[in-house]
């Protein structure tokens, strides 16, 4: 994470627009949206609130970057946020390269009361208020089969064979509510509440993500692993799939799926860990 190295630039006009803020509390607001790792994040809704003309008028002493903006990228994990691009494909890979995914991590995958036959998928925050599916309601949805690289933040990665509902398509199929009151529509994501949070039927593991990485075309809601379903301790019966993400936010045993407009809590981001974890 970045130090508080570089002194603000000096006071310019007031904000013409957004709430009124000094620059002291900008800079007190810019500070704990760093500390719980979202500066990009934090520095757009800075931005917002402070409107953009604001923002751009401090462009002039750190390398021409508004010193938000340099701040924030002072981290690789806002770098790899700016640089995200839904369009952008993860590489994939032929079936003949495809390796033997090692299990790593059980927080969450631990629950002797759990039930494979008992289980549903709890969605909440859709459009229509909250629904639960069964695995077969899930898989008569328009499925995909892709084989892409898994990559663990402990630095190994294995190319992987895996069959599942794209989570773009289980939005389409079940949306959730738009700031417009129209019908989600996946040309617009914008519309759509900025977050998705999932976490196991415990509650003991749980990720956040941005709707853009969600709602990327790789990201999946996966019940096989390399032409089988899948196994116990690699998230039977449903896990997230997420290529553009590192392992970390690749949940297992999916129970509950939440589109929010509050940054969910995050098991390894509240550890240290990077929010975003994009590759
Ligand atoms: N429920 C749950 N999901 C999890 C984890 C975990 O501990 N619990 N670990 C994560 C990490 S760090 C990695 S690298 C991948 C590993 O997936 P695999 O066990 O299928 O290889 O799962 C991710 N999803
Ligand atoms: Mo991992």
């Amino acid at each position: 994470m970045t130090g508080e190295t570089s002194a603000p630039p000096p006071t310019g006009e007031p904000p013409r627009n957004g709430e009124e803020l000094t620059e002291a509390e900008a800079n007190a607001r810019l500070r704990t949206l760093s500390r719980r790792g979202f500066a990009v994040a934090g520095a757009a809704a800075l931005g917002t609130l402070l409107g953009w003309r604001w923002l751009l008028r401090q462009a002039t002493r750190e390398d021409d970057l508004a010193w938000p903006l340099r701040r924030a990228l002072q981290t690789n994990r806002e770098i790899s946020e700016a640089l995200f691009s839904p369009r952008r494909l993860a590489p994939t890979s032929s079936r003949e390269a495809v390796g033997v995914l090692r299990p790593n991590g059980t927080i969450g995958l631990k629950d002797a009361d759990f039930r494979l036959e008992g289980w549903r998928l709890q969605a909440e925050g859709l459009a229509g208020g909250a629904a639960s599916f069964s695995l077969a309601e899930l898989q008569a949805l328009p499925h995909v089969e892709m084989t892409t690289e898994f990559k663990c933040i402990e630095g190994w990665s294995t190319v992987a064979h895996w069959a599942g509902v794209r989570l773009a398509d289980f939005a389409r199929a079940h949306p959730p509510p738009t700031r417009s009151g129209r019908r989600f529509d996946l040309e617009r994501p914008d519309d759509a509440p900025p977050y998705l949070s999932l976490e196991t039927p415990d509650g003991e593991y749980y990720v956040g993500l941005d709707t853009a990485s969600a709602l990327h075309p790789q990201t999946l809601l996966a019940w096989a692993l390399n032409g089988e379903p899948l196994s116990e301790e690699h998230g039977a019966p449903l896990r997230l799939v997420i290529p553009v993400k590192y392992g970390i936010k690749n949940l297992k045993r999916i129970g509950t799926l939440a589109w929010t407009t509050r940054q969910p809590a995050d098991y390894w981001a509240e550890l240290g860990y990077d929010w975003f974890a994009g590759l």
